[in-house]
């Protein structure tokens, strides 16, 4: 039989289960937007950059079970793609990229849109494809599909050339898509050896990257067996209810909340999942995990890359952690509860949060009251998406998460610009879920246009945009050795410009007695379909716990000669 390229796209997208495509389209897409059009199981979205587009669909990967869509033009639309591709990619993050192609047998070169996608994506991707005929298109989309999800997630690439697209092509079938299931094999000698070293331990930790977001509830069994502590990563923050009272908060080390670097300072046996102790995650490798560390990834490249690990066990985290704890069980009672340590984190969040209170915020918005109260009013299931920079700490550190992917950031990659689309993406696919963002004000400038697709789609996220004037998490760190904020001082910017040109409603929080007003008419805005940007006035004038722990990890490992080089020009600039 004969079917368009476009016709083949569609019908692939559509048995994989796809509801929204994000991009824009051009020459080279115009067909499948078209059949798109026809769809009643796709919605294309149109969104203003791509770059904000590969950040929507990585927050339909992160806050929902379908796999995040791009529909975007070959070369200019990949390119603009590629940041939110990268985060993906290092995050861990399923996504599929379908690309329309240059024309292949039109015998011309230097063709609108002409380079070579794949080796431009290689590197975060992990796999691309490059359809040649008709029958391809199919299977290249369910085999990227599965590839995207399987193992540790990641972004896959398919290239399908115009010239397909358009015209009819001779296919011998129409598979419908079954997923393939693949069996999970797991290592029952080594989850044994880990649940004895735990029982034997006298000072077990948990710590949870992001991998260990699906697999809460067997991680909180565990916990409570062990009566151990558990820290999470920045990306992994979801993983362990903040109100369990054995959740420390982010890290461990000497970047950690208060509670946590307590909580572990005996630690003798860590049981590490779905972390890839990276340098986000470890406060620049500030954390010393103890030699008894135990860890479970679906990702065995991540073992004993940056610490060594006693036991390494492959595998689904949350399939490990059932059986792990089904072997704790075997070994015998629970360990005892006997209050101490659970009072101790209590006592340490409340010494900290009291900390942040007591700081005069000089007439600005105190980053604690702004939180508190935020929590006060948010659902315990709303999902809360942070951009990168001081913002995103102070979040980490003061806003408790209590729902299983409640909370996502760009991490690894480290992308400014991802959070404003991602609340507009994260809306969409969690209508009855409050969808809030906090955003840095430069974070905000590179992507804020994506607030017009949410106005325009009728999406009531909330974006609380951190006004501060700067670039601050780097300014912050130009302070001591530079003495001077170069590039790092953003222009004045007329926030409810923005609000106004995008059609989103507009609250100002100016101070600390704004904070509970400004917030409910939000919230209560938003519930009414209305995206609202909030301009927060946010004081910066305390350091998080992270920032201060990763300036004097870095410059503890400077040589002494650097340390002196660094230590003499900021006396020398203070002097001058
Ligand atoms: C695309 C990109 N460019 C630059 C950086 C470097 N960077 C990391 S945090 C940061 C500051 C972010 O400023 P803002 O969004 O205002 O957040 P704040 O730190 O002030 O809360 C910068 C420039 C980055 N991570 N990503
Ligand atoms: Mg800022």
């Amino acid at each position: 039989m004969k079917k368009t390229g476009a016709w083949l796209v569609r019908f692939a997208l559509e048995q994989i289960g796809v509801k929204y495509t994000f991009g824009i389209p051009g020459v080279h897409t115009t067909e499948i937007y078209d059949e798109l059009e026809k769809s009643g199981l796709i919605q294309p979205v149109l969104v203003t950059h791509e770059g904000g587009g590969a950040f929507m669909a990585d927050a339909i990967s992160r806050t929902s079970d379908q796999t995040g869509t791009l529909l975007i033009v070959p070369a200019a639309g990949v390119t603009h793609a590629a940041s939110g591709i990268g985060e993906a990619f290092l995050d861990g993050i399923p996504m599929l990229v379908i690309s329309g192609g240059i024309h292949t047998a039109s015998g011309k070169t230097y063709q609108l849109h002409e380079m070579d996608q794949h080796t431009l994506l290689a590197p975060i991707t992990k796999k691309t494809y490059k359809i040649d005929t008709h029958e391809q298109i199919i299977p290249a989309i369910y085999e990227a599909y599965q590839i995207a999800n399987q193992g540790e997630p990641g972004p896959v690439f398919v290239e399908v050339p115009v010239n397909l697209q358009l015209f009819p092509g001779e296919v011998s079938q129409i598979p419908e898509f079954i997923a393939e299931i693949v069996e999970q094999r797991l290592d029952h000698a080594a989850i044994q050896e880990a649940a004895q070293m735990l029982y034997a331990a006298g000072s077990p930790g948990l710590f949870l990257g992001w991998g260990a977001v699906d697999a809460s509830e067997e991680s909180i069994s565990i916990a409570e067996f062990l009566n151990a502590p558990v820290a999470t990563t920045l990306q992994g923050l979801s993983s362990f209810p903040a109100d369990n009272p054995l959740h420390t908060g982010m890290s461990f080390g000497p970047a950690a909340v208060p509670a946590a670097e307590n909580a572990f300072k005996n630690c003798d046996c860590m049981l590490a999942v779905g972390t890839r102790f990276g340098e986000i995650g470890t406060a620049s490798y500030g954390v010393n995990p103890p030699a008894n560390l135990i860890h479970i990834d679906i990702n065995k490249k991540v073992f004993n890359a940056n610490y060594p690990a006693a036991i390494t066990i492959e595998g689904d985290a949350k399939a490990v952690l059932k059986e792990l704890f089904k072997c704790l069980h075997a070994l015998g009672k629970p360990k005892p509860d006997n209050d101490v340590l659970k009072t101790a984190i209590s006592r340490d969040k409340a010494a900290y949060l009291d900390e942040w209170f007591r700081h005069d915020s000089n007439d600005r918005v105190n980053p604690a009251r702004f939180f508190t109260e935020l929590r006060k009013q948010l659902d315990s299931d709303a999902i809360v998406v942070a951009d990168d920079g001081n913002h995103t700490f102070l979040a980490a550190e003061l806003m408790p998460i209590y729902s299983p992917r409640g909370f996502i950031s760009p991490t690894d990659f480290n992308c400014m610009g991802y959070c404003t689309p991602a609340v507009t993406a994260a809306k969409l696919v969690n209508p009855d879920k409050q969808v809030v963002g906090i955003i840095g004000d430069g974070a905000f400038l590179m992507t804020c246009m994506e607030t017009l697709t949410a106005s325009s789609m009728g999406l009531g996220g909330v974006y609380f945009v951190f006004s501060d004037g700067e670039l601050s998490q780097i300014s912050q760190a130009q302070e001591i050795p530079y003495n001077r904020k170069t590039c790092t001082v953003l222009p004045d910017i007329k926030i409810k410009g923005i609000a106004d040109a995008t059609d989103c409603e507009f609250i100002l929080i100016e101070d600390n007695t704004a904070c509970a007003g400004g917030i409910k008419r939000a919230l209560s805005i938003a519930a009414e379909n209305r995206p609202v940007i909030v301009d927060v006035k946010i004081d910066y004038s305390k350091r998080t716990r992270f920032t201060k722990g990763i300036v004097k990890t870095n410059l503890e490992r400077f040589s002494m000669g650097n340390k002196a080089r660094f230590i003499s020009r900021a006396l020398l600039r203070r002097v001058i």
